[in-house]
């Protein structure tokens, strides 16, 4: 027997996250799981799907500045969290989350420069508890994220920051994951067929720890 717990998939744009997520969703399912909940950040409440749309939105004559960009993803998280996830996981469902607040220390803080006890606070003040039983890392060079990304559509307003700000941004990924014990890093640099393959693995394997 496994109890539930809460998923959290990470990474830059193009990593890959929507399919690793849909994936880890079937791997579970395999396992007899089947009461599992999928959410995004920001959004899958109306009012988060709201705030995302305004996050995207290109305003000609004003810009979101980084701080109300933090909050906006903030309160997204915090509607998220309050609505759907806490709920769901008491109620012993399994929540997969694709980004939460590591995204907001990498874009926010590792991207634009806002401080980490800014962003920390904001964590204590709101998330209390709502820690992930697992990040999933999807590593990859912005560069093939992003083109990844062009195949499938025009950039949005965040997805056309400079590389710069990208390089940044994982590099705060990458010194923040390897502080978290509960975490994985997959290599997302390769074919789909080759990351499903190692998520598999390495999924399969914290499943088996988790058995009590
Ligand atoms: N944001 C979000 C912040 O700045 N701070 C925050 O706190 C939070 C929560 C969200 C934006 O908000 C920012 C980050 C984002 O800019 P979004 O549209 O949800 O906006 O952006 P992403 O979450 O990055 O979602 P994407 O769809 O852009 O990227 P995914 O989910 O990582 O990639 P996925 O799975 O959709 O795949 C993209 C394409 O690549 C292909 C897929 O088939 C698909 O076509 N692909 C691969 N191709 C080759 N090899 C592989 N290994 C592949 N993996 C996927």
């Amino acid at each position: 027997m496994i109890k539930n717990k809460f998923i959290v998939v990470e990474g830059l744009e193009g990593a890959g996250k929507t399919c690793a997520c849909i994936h880890i969703k079937n791997i579970l399912k395999k396992y007899n799981i089947n009461n599992i909940l999928l959410v995004r950040q920001p959004g899958s409440t109306l009012i988060a799907e709201v705030i995302r749309k305004l996050i995207k939105k290109k305003f000609h004559s004003d810009k979101l500045t980084k701080e109300t960009e933090l909050l906006l993803m903030y309160a997204a998280r915090i509607q998220l969290v309050q609505k759907k996830i806490k709920p769901a996981l008491k109620k012993g469902i399994w929540v997969i989350s694709d980004r939460h607040d590591l995204s907001s220390i990498a874009y926010q803080g590792g991207g634009l420069g806002i401080k980490r006890t800014v962003i920390d606070q904001l964590k204590s003040l709101f998330l209390h508890d709502c820690n992930p039983d697992l990040t999933v890392y999807l590593d990859v060079f912005p560069d093939i994220g992003l083109k990844r990304i062009l195949n499938r559509h025009s950039l949005d307003i965040i997805e056309n920051r400079s590389l710069e700000f990208f390089k940044k941004a994982r590099n705060s990924y990458l010194k923040n994951i390897k502080l978290d014990k509960k975490s994985i890093i997959i290599n997302a640099n390769v074919n789909l067929d080759q990351v499903n393959k190692n998520l598999t693995k390495t999924i399969l394997i914290w499943l088996n720890k988790q058995i009590i």
